[in-house]
């Protein structure tokens, strides 16, 4: 019996379904015509799968939704806040939680307490929103994480690690009071959901302790990378997932939270931090941009949905299953060879759309049309993160980022095994026809975050 392997499976079954649409080769034709060859511009109507995110698309529990009925609406002091702050504080052992309508809006406000004109913020591999908010409030980002998380063949199993050498080089350079914070993300999204270590974090720690610099946690995927710190990581097999998130959590000073993800809603986020002064001011400037410091933009239903989303979050069963699904994609598509990002990360697959069309050049958007090329031959939605997403420097030059990739991004808890089928099996039909595909001019290029609203035409 000791050779029979032990497969994952969903820790629920399922109450209620969606409907979706099948589409034609041609209405899909005429789709991603309008759509201008952008996979964010095309209606959702006409997509069969949606892999475009797992960002606010996850199925959510019936304990979550019986949480929507006991939503406080009161304008101030409802309880569902004061049931989230107790979990934040007891899940992720942050001190103070200022609640926002999402990921960006935290990021908007730390951003502004936290960065002078100027500054300097070190991070493991860019965030499309989060890099803007910090240049926005006048800083420049640093990438620092190591140079495996640019290679996608290459197998390290924690190519979200920060390269060590990389920050002092930067301290050194700088010095220590140009560098507000390290922005370090778990499960580093334009890397293909790469963990960072924990024998990583404590040596970053001990870093940023000694030159007096704070981390900051984006930890939008945290439990995600707690799996695989669990999986891979010496010393860890025996713990659990709860108790990993706890332990990374508590190696940070603060962290901006895009709930949408990890924590299993359709909307909502934070920004936790553990110093009085940075939650001081946060509370004052939460007032201007979300709304008071009680609901954050968020309705007391919303908060009452992540506060019970977040306990699920942590889940052995839950992650082993969602990880596992992933994965399971992950080795079909290379059992057709299909050239992916390995390895394989915790939310999705990233296709290397440079080793798949080798023959169109990044100034022709590769992964661009590869999305696109997806969407025409079943309705599956993806979405580009290379060259797009990567948008234009201060001095209006293209960011050429090494990565150009194609997202599978698998919602949590929505499809099955039999929708991952279908997805490879359409990856690999693309594949074969590669050669027939040629790359693409922009036509439209919006000023901020060209990517989810830019148009294309094929050339
Ligand atoms: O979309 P927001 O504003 O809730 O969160 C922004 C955000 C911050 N950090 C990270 C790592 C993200 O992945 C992120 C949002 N990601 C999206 C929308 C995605 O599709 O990956």
């Amino acid at each position: 019996m000791k050779n029979i392997k032990q497969s994952w499976a969903e820790p629920y079954k399922i109450k209620m379904v969606e409907l979706l649409k099948m589409t034609t080769p041609a209405q899909r034709k005429k789709a991603m015509q309008e759509a201008g060859y952008n996979t964010f511009l095309l209606k959702s109507e006409d997509v069969y799968i949606d892999l475009l995110t797992d960002s606010g698309t996850s199925a959510m529990s019936d304990r979550q939704w019986a949480g929507m009925m006991m939503g406080d609406e009161a304008y101030a002091g409802s309880r569902n806040f004061y049931h989230l702050e107790a979990v934040v504080k007891e899940v992720y052992g942050y001190k103070y939680l200022i609640p926002t309508h999402q990921g960006r809006g935290a990021e908007n406000i730390l951003s502004k307490i936290l960065i002078k004109k100027g500054d300097i913020i070190p991070g493991n591999m860019y965030f499309t929103t989060t890099r803007l908010h910090q240049e926005l409030a006048g800083g420049k980002f640093e990438d620092i994480i190591i140079d495996e998380a640019h290679d996608p063949e290459n197998e390290f199993p924690f190519k979200g690690n920060i390269d060590l050498n990389k920050l002092e080089k930067l301290i050194k350079k700088h010095g220590a009071n140009k560098i507000p914070y390290v922005s370090m993300a778990t499960s580093v999204n334009m890397a293909g959901g790469q963990p960072i270590s924990i024998k990583n974090l404590k040596e970053l720690r001990v870093l940023t302790k000694k030159h007096g610099i704070k981390v900051i946690h984006d930890m939008t995927r945290v439990a995600e990378n707690a799996y695989f710190i669990q999986q891979k990581e010496k010393g860890y097999q025996n713990k659990t997932i709860k108790a990993i998130v706890k332990e990374i959590c508590s190696l940070t000073d603060g962290a901006t939270m895009s709930a949408k993800k990890d924590a299993l809603v359709n909307i909502g986020g934070f920004l936790a931090v553990n110093d009085w002064d940075v939650f001081e001011e946060a509370r004052n400037m939460v007032v201007v941009y979300e709304g008071l410091h009680t609901y954050g933009g968020l309705a007391g239903r919303d908060m009452e949905a992540m506060a019970i989303g977040i306990g699920e979050s942590v889940s052995d069963d839950h992650i082993k299953a969602r990880v596992g699904q992933v994965i399971y994609l992950g080795e079909k598509m290379m059992a057709y060879n299909v050239p992916i990002v390995k390895p394989i990360g915790g939310h999705g697959i990233f296709v290397d759309a440079k080793k798949f069309l080798p023959h169109i050049k990044q100034e022709q958007f590769p992964a661009q049309t590869l999305a696109a090329e997806i969407y025409l031959d079943a309705g599956v939605r993806t979405m580009e993160r290379g060259v797009v997403s990567a948008g234009r420097k201060a001095n209006g030059k293209n960011y050429f980022p090494k990565l150009e990739l194609v997202r599978f991004t698998i919602p949590r808890r929505v499809y099955t095994q039999a929708h991952m089928d279908v997805i490879a099996e359409s990856a690999a039909r693309v594949y074969e026809r590669r050669n027939t595909i040629k790359g693409m001019k922009m036509i439209y290029e919006p000023k901020y975050l060209r990517f989810f609203q830019a148009k294309f035409e094929k050339l």
